[in-house]
């Protein structure tokens, strides 16, 4: 039976209660009703919709408690380049800031009026709505492409399902950040304390965490909010002129923005702002690491348009550092899956802006000389936003401290370590026969650049190992569902295996970049691997390479060649690759660029690159078959000059050296399908 128009009113007024109260308890922590009186209006909601599936909606919270879970995540490209911010951190450095911009912008138009707002410290996602509805969201991944992540989004309470327009753009892309306030973090750290599981470090990392679930109903009972700050597309609709009026039309579509948004002129407003938020920073809902300040007429933003994949018409002012003083109670060694030991110091657990830290890398015996440690000093430990925390300095140290040692053995095997690289790099030699090695090596090869195996953690890896279920990364193929169910693992059940199976079982389709920078050898990382398959095409080719052929690929010098070669000499490393073969694992045909256009030419690039990196266009003219250099002389064919270039484009100029623009390279690129 069709539902009356009282029922209809009924629920929607039932939807509108819930999202109030959604908003109070998961952006607020300020809830103004029990819970059992929200699971009242809950069920109330559930039973009419029930009875009336027609009423419903797609944006209903009833809809919030999570779907069903995905195989894996998919990559989606960012039409619109998911950017970074540059940072400042001292009034001076706001001050250049302000300068680069007045140089650019016409004299008329010299007060600049700013847009002040917080800078969250959650997880930039971007969201796409189609005539009013949400249609997906993804992560900022590389900033050109990220994850879909939508089945968690949708979870999300405070992330409007339908927007509130009367007239929705035919399509929009926001921008913005998730993150977990802080009162709902410490609730769902005091429950998994309580049932004696692992808490997370701070509410940055539950946010990722939460968001990147396969299973949808973990992150429905994760306390995640979305903030919007940027609206980067919109398409059949007339768009305010300034960032500020922008947020509040935003906000008139149902999006959440913090409370600390402001508008006003000159440097002085800015410095203003940021005293005043970083005196109430600990008051405010969720954790943040500074203020973001942007030019708040759009028509400006984008007359100063982007350099290096940053705008030039905004910048994050950084909080300082947050510092504590604690000991240093140990320092022990870790082995790296190349054998390399990373001293790492054991501290007494102190506080440092919210989050208990008790161990520390100091890097290398370098870095240990450089600050002078023992073992039973005093030190400084400092921490900068999501930066890793580190030792900044000792304070003091007591007569006949400790001096920390270099171990002659293995702390893991007890094979001998050796001295590398000027004695800053110490190894272990035991190579296969060290389980650290073994363990890193196997986190190495399942990690998200590498084969991309999701749901296979260290925790799940150790007790693989330890089961004897696993001896190298070629034996996970091997592995079968009763295997993992029959071997006791620790928490393992029939939907876990099931899923561990099956994400290995999808790895086994790769390309033979990842392939090859999965199998962790030592001076091939992920570009270098790139350049290897683009060169060879193939395994069996790379296989046979010697030295003076190897040194012949773009990004591939002396050593790292030797070590190529040492790597596939080694009767192990042979058959592993036969292994992985006869387990099925696969790769696509290695697009080669067998036209080089450039071959035989040399470039130069120089000044700031606003739409690629420096090494990013350096490996797309290294597989047109440029030699890229890093100075100019007669023999240069092009120097590429980007914003502010200096003295190379002075010797190109004084050379008689063609000189590109961005845009040429950029278009050229484009015609050879590398853009
Ligand atoms: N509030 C705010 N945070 N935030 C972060 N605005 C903002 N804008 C950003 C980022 C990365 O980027 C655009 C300006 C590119």
């Amino acid at each position: 039976m069709a539902a009356s128009p009282e029922i209809v009113q009924k629920a929607r007024e039932l939807r509108q209660q819930l999202r109030y109260h959604n908003h109070r308890y998961y952006v607020l922590d300020d809830p103004e009703i029990s819970d059992d009186g929200y699971d009242r209006l809950f069920r109330e909601l559930q039973m009419l919709e029930t009875a009336h599936p027609e009423l419903s909606a797609a944006d209903s919270p009833t809809r919030r408690v999570g779907g069903e879970p995905i195989p894996a995540f998919v990559s989606v490209p960012h039409v619109v380049p998911m950017l970074s911010l540059g940072n400042v951190f001292s009034a001076e450095e706001l001050h250049d800031f302000e300068r680069r911009i007045r140089d650019r912008l016409p004299p008329d138009s010299r007060d600049i009026e700013y847009c002040a707002e917080l800078k969250l410290d959650g997880l930039a996602i971007s969201l796409i709505y189609e005539q009013g509805r949400f249609i997906y969201g993804a992560t900022r991944g590389d900033g050109t492409t990220g994850e879909d992540i939508s089945h968690n989004l949708r979870t999300i309470r405070n992330l409007p399902q339908v927007l509130d327009f009367t007239e929705p753009p035919a399509l929009l892309e926001v921008r913005g950040e998730v993150l977990m306030p802080r009162a709902g973090f410490l609730r769902l750290n005091a429950e998994a304390a309580a049932k004696g599981e692992k808490v997370f470090a701070n509410p940055r990392n539950a946010a990722a965490g939460s968001v990147r679930q396969l299973d949808p109903a973990i992150a429905a009972r994760r306390p995640l909010a979305f903030y919007a700050y940027s609206v980067v597309r919109a398409e059949g609709v007339n768009l305010p002129q300034t960032q500020f009026e922008v947020l509040q039309w935003l906000k008139s579509g149902g999006f959440t923005l913090s409370d600390e948004i402001r508008m006003g002129s000159g440097l002085a407003f800015v410095e203003q702002f940021y005293e005043d938020i970083g005196q109430r920073r600990e008051q405010l809902p969720f954790d943040i690491d500074g203020v973001v300040i942007k030019v708040n007429s759009l028509q400006k933003q984008q007359q100063l348009g982007f350099v290096s994949r940053e705008p030039r018409w905004a910048v994050a002012w950084k909080f300082p550092a947050q510092r504590a003083v604690t000991t240093v109670e140990a320092v022990d060694f870790q082995v790296g899956r190349t054998g390399a030991l990373t001293p790492v110091a054991r501290l007494r657990p102190v506080l440092v802006g919210g989050v208990t830290v008790s161990n520390v890398t100091l890097h290398n015996l370098d870095e240990i000389r450089r600050l002078g440690l023992h073992v039973g000093d005093t030190v400084e430990v400092m921490r900068a936003g999501d930066v890793i925390p580190k030792v900044d300095r000792v304070v003091s140290s007591l007569p006949g401290a400790m001096p920390v040692e270099m171990p002659c053995q293995c702390p893991v095997c007890g094979s001998a370590i050796v001295q590398e690289e000027g004695g800053v790099v110490a190894r272990c030699s035991g190579d296969y026969t060290c389980e650290a090695q073994v363990q890193r090596r196997l986190a190495h090869f399942v990690s998200r650049k590498a084969m991309d195996i999701d749901g296979l953690g260290e925790r799940w890896l150790v007790q693989l190992l330890d089961a004897g279920l696993v001896r190298n990364s070629a034996d996970l193929y091997r592995l079968t569902e009763s295997a993992l169910l029959e071997a006791g693992l620790e928490g393992m059940g029939e939907k876990l295996a099931a899923n561990i199976v099956l994400a290995i079982a999808k790895s086994r389709e790769t390309t033979l970049p990842r392939f090859l920078f999965s199998l962790g050898i030592r001076g091939v990382g992920e570009s270098t691997a790139l350049s290897l398959a683009e060169y060879f095409g193939d395994i069996d080719a790379l296989m046979q390479a010697d030295v003076e052929v190897l040194k012949q690929v773009p990004d591939v010098g002396e050593v790292s060649a030797a070590w190529i070669v040492g790597y596939f000499s080694q009767p192990e490393h042979r058959e592993l690759i036969q292994a992985f073969r006869d387990a099925g694992v696969i790769w696509k045909p290695v697009e080669r660029h067998h036209v080089q256009p450039l071959a035989g030419q040399t470039w130069v690039l120089t000044g700031a690159l606003t739409v690629f990196s420096r090494d990013e266009a350096k490996v797309r003219l290294q597989k047109l078959g440029a030699k890229v250099s890093g100075s100019v002389s007669k023999k240069t064919s092009v120097v590429v000059a980007g914003e502010a270039a200096g003295s190379k484009l002075e010797d190109a100029n004084r050379l008689g050296v063609a000189v590109w623009s961005e845009e040429q390279l950029l278009a050229m690129l484009r015609e050879q399908g590398l853009d």
